[in-house]
């Protein structure tokens, strides 16, 4: 199961193409790459690595509420999406504070720039947290996947719940081929949105009384990124599953642009030395009445035994 990933890094460090990016960092990269995961054999959040289970679970309940608000990340002390808060604040008309461009890169390459960032950036998270209005006005990255599953925009000026209504398919229609969720609109993709979404789309597929789940990521940053994609929505299937009635089947995970930073083969090479332990299992409240209502409280993973965290910067 894990071994798919090992296998992937390895791939990609014998045969990725050095390619320019977006954040001028520089990649490996290959094209098209397929990871199943078995759910029924544990819950493949990886042991070669710490992953820190609670920062994909309150992600996932954040886009489970429909919630584009770095805010709510927040208040429960999950920074993963900061960054691209913190750039449109910076870009902004009122923001007055030193010139901050480009500051992942400059941040990492000089000590004294880095000090400076990490004082605005705790201003800025301070600030989101404790000003509503503020947080209203710059805590939001727009058009991101809470929006795209639970209130797609129409031409008609309603919204649809994609979300509600594949479920409510899963349930009366198993074997539907239609059971699917997309967070790629190319309406908003140009301008709405802080990053247009990595997770283009997902489909359900139900058989045996099993419920299994595909995704296609257009773009996968396979050292940071992927360990937490990976995690999520195999989080995601257990709790389609729960709310269906339905057993887990397996996550089949399908990359388009499947790189690894230049400034991350050190750790890759690292993790890569490591021997897997065996995957841990998910527990969901029972109590539970329907996954719109998930708290943090409702999950757990138990008997997670791990290698130790490994350190990488984001590429912003
Ligand atoms: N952009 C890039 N360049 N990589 C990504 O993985 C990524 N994401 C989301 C949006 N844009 C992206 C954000 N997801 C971490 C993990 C997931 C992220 C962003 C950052 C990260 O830094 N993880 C650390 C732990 C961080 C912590 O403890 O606070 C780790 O070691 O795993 C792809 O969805």
């Amino acid at each position: 199961n894990e071994q798919a990933y090992l296998d992937l890094c390895q791939t990609i460090l014998q045969k990725g193409n050095e390619k320019s990016d977006r954040t001028n960092t520089g990649t490996l990269s290959v094209f098209g790459h397929q990871m199943r995961f078995s759910l029924q054999e544990g819950f493949p959040l990886l042991t070669t690595k710490r992953v820190p289970f609670r920062l994909i679970a309150s992600e996932l309940i954040w886009f489970l509420r429909g919630d584009t608000n770095i805010q709510y990340l927040l208040k429960n002390n999950n920074n993963i999406w900061n960054e691209w808060a913190f750039k449109k604040w910076i870009e902004s008309d009122s923001y007055k504070g030193p010139d901050m461009h480009d500051f992942g890169n400059r941040s990492q390459q000089d000590p004294e720039f880095k000090a400076l960032y990490e004082k605005e950036m705790d201003n800025f998270k301070a600030k989101i947290i404790e000003d509503d209005q503020f947080a209203k006005m710059f805590g939001d990255l727009g058009s991101v996947y809470g929006q795209q599953w639970r209130a797609w925009k129409t031409s008609q000026g309603d919204t649809i719940d994609q979300l509600t209504q594949v479920i409510e398919a899963i349930k009366t229609n198993p074997d539907s081929r239609r059971h699917i969720v997309t967070a790629w609109n190319p309406e908003d993709v140009p301008s709405n949105m802080a990053l247009p979404p990595c997770h283009t789309m997902f489909q359900f597929y139900v058989a045996d009384g099993k419920l299994s789940c595909q995704l296609y990521q257009r773009s996968g940053d396979v050292f940071l990124g992927v360990p937490f994609n990976i995690a999520s929505y195999a989080l995601l299937t257990h709790l389609i599953a729960f709310e269906c009635n339905l057993e887990v089947g397996e996550f089949i995970h399908t990359l388009g642009d499947t790189h690894i930073y230049t400034n991350h083969l050190q750790q890759v090479n690292t993790q890569l030395d490591r021997t897997p332990y065996s995957l841990p299992k998910l527990k969901i409240n029972p109590e539970l009445t329907s996954i719109f209502d998930v708290e943090m409280e409702d999950l757990e993973i138990i008997d997670y035994k791990s290698h130790p965290a490994i350190k990488a910067p984001v590429a912003v």
